[in-house]
């Protein structure tokens, strides 16, 4: 889709949806605060203001890991409308996680929490990081000290489409997580389709209402949700985390909900989940891992509402949605939907050929939300594309007579855990130098709650008594806790194929019950 000129820069274009009582509520906290568009233009004018007082070069990084707040949406805003490069990073990540990012992404500011600072701060100014900062729930820290000098007024700056806006690492499959650099034209395209795609209203025709309860350093929760809301100029009810009985008392002031499966499985075990207390909501969203079946099945059975199941990833925005509006055509459980428009998406075979309509195979996409590359990785940026310009997903599946996408599993060895990506040979590499371990294999495995969770098969070394709960809290002091397996099994060997290569699936099958 093309974008004009003047609002090439993603913040301009979503101010263009705020509505025009600019006093009116934007964002409801848990806690009970409220800021209204103004607040929004102006905490973001300050701190734009303070990022632009720092000299920083053209597409400086501004490396940010702060709890759910605000003001780190504010932050969001104020790097985009300074025309810096936006680097979020998940709070649950450790030291190791942490140098690593700093190190390859070299950003100029980092913002972190006050308790983290004096570790953090160390690591930021050794991979030569200039300034930190800090920022923190209760809105306390240096960042807005700072930034309460500056001015309200403040001159978005002029970006082009291909400028960076932001980067999202994601974990490899190597065990190295890349940097998927996105545009400002990737996340405005993107979010100029969904918020036709799914009808959102804008408030000169009542409003939405969104419910935002997802972290905001992943591309679910940070452009999918607020993108949506600020372009329609809808208010969002703002959970600093997912609680499902604090969503379910929300629904009745709410018109839209989006989630992760995980979500979903949690507010079906919520008693109070009846018609009567979402009547007011219009559309429930599912996305960043495979909704069961029965997940679907249920909440249609106890709400009325059929979830529409939408596919996307950090390196290509949305790619797949069900239909929102009835004319369109139905919303299929079980399927990501048809193509979004201005998306390409084909299957191909283990040759790249092009496979007929219902077969099975790798999942290839083309669109403009499709990103610029991974962050100084040239080489690996090319082996993902193939020549005629489609991005290789790593998911595999097959699309049926109406377009309808079905993901069926992955190419890559990955774990979707609660929506959060869990790459098994960055485990296996941690396990492997604990001492005492000769090998190890990480498999995902079926949960109730999460999806999937990891499972960790180690082999001790001759004559080293290992004790799998010591392997597990060894894990704990070194990577984010959602990566932990939730169990680890003692093998004597791992099964193993003609080419040495170990049988991930027979272990997922002997461990998926235990
Ligand atoms: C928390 N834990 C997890 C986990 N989240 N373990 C595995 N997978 C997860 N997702 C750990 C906790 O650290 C804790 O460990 C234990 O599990 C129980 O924690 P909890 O209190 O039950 O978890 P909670 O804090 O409630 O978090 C669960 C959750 C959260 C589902 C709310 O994981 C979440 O917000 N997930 C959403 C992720 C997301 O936004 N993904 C979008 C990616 S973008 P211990 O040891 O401390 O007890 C993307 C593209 C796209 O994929 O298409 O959208
Ligand atoms: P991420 O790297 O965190 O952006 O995760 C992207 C991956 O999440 C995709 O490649 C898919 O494997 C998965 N994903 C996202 N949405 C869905 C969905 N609706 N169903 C199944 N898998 C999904």
């Amino acid at each position: 889709m093309p974008i004009s000129p003047p609002h090439s820069n993603l913040f301009a274009a979503l101010q263009t949806g705020f509505p025009q009582d600019l006093h009116s509520v934007a964002v409801e906290t848990d806690s009970g605060l409220c800021y209204s568009w103004q607040d929004l233009l102006d905490g973001s004018a300050m701190l734009a203001n303070l990022l632009e007082s720092l000299g920083l070069p053209s597409g400086a990084r501004i490396a940010v890991q702060v709890e759910k707040s605000v003001e780190a949406l504010m932050l969001y805003l104020a790097t985009l409308r300074s025309g810096l490069v936006y680097l979020p990073l998940n709070t649950a990540y450790q030291s190791a996680e942490m140098a690593y990012f700093l190190e390859d992404a070299q950003p100029a500011v980092l913002v972190c929490s006050g308790v983290n600072f004096g570790w953090l701060s160390k690591l930021a100014f050794t991979a030569g990081t200039a300034y930190v900062f800090t920022l923190n729930e209760d809105r306390s820290g240096s960042l807005l000290e700072r930034a309460a000098q500056f001015s309200r007024e403040h001159r978005v700056a002029e970006s082009g489409p291909d400028d960076l806006a932001a980067i999202i690492y994601t974990s490899g499959t190597t065990g190295r997580s890349k940097g998927a650099m996105l545009s400002h034209g990737n996340l405005l395209s993107n979010a100029q389709v969904l918020q036709k795609a799914w009808g959102w209203r804008a408030p000169e025709q009542g409003g939405d209402v969104l419910i935002h309860a997802l972290p905001i350093f992943h591309v679910h929760g940070l452009f999918v949700a607020i993108h949506s809301a600020l372009l329609s100029g809808s208010k969002m009810i703002w959970f600093s985390k997912f609680d499902a009985r604090l969503a379910l008392q929300h629904f009745a002031r709410a018109s839209v909900f989006m989630g992760v499966p995980t979500l979903y499985v949690r507010l079906l075990g919520e008693s109070g989940l009846k018609r009567e207390a979402v009547r007011n909501m219009r559309l429930f969203i599912s996305g960043s891992a495979p909704l069961l079946s029965q997940t679907f099945s249920d909440w249609q059975a106890r709400t009325g509402h059929t979830i529409l199941e939408r596919y996307g990833m950090s390196e290509t925005i949305m790619l797949t949605s069900n239909p929102y509006f009835v004319q369109d055509g139905e919303r299929k459980g079980g399927t990501v939907g048809p193509a979004l428009p201005g998306v390409q998406v084909r299957v191909v075979g283990e040759g790249g050929e092009a496979l007929a309509t219902g077969e099975v195979g790798d999942i290839q996409v083309k669109g403009p939300g499709v990103f610029q590359g991974y962050w100084n990785m040239p080489e690996k940026t090319a082996e993902e594309f193939t020549v005629d310009g489609f991005f290789k997903t790593g998911d595999v599946g097959r699309v049926d007579d109406q377009g309808y996408v079905t993901i069926v599993g992955r190419s890559k060895d990955l774990i979707i855990s609660g929506g959060y990506n869990v790459y098994p040979a960055e485990i296996e590499g941690y396990l492997n130098a604990l001492p005492g371990v000769m090998e190890s294999a990480v498999v995902g495995v079926p949960d109730v709650d999460f999806g999937e969770v990891g499972v960790a098969v180690v082999i001790a070394k001759s004559g080293v008594d290992l004790n799998p709960q010591a392997i597990l809290a060894a894990l704990k002091s070194k990577i984010a806790n959602f990566k932990i397996p939730k169990r680890c099994e003692l093998v004597d060997e791992l099964p193993r194929n003609a080419m040495g290569k170990v049988q991930k699936n027979l272990l997922r099958a002997r461990f998926a019950k235990a």
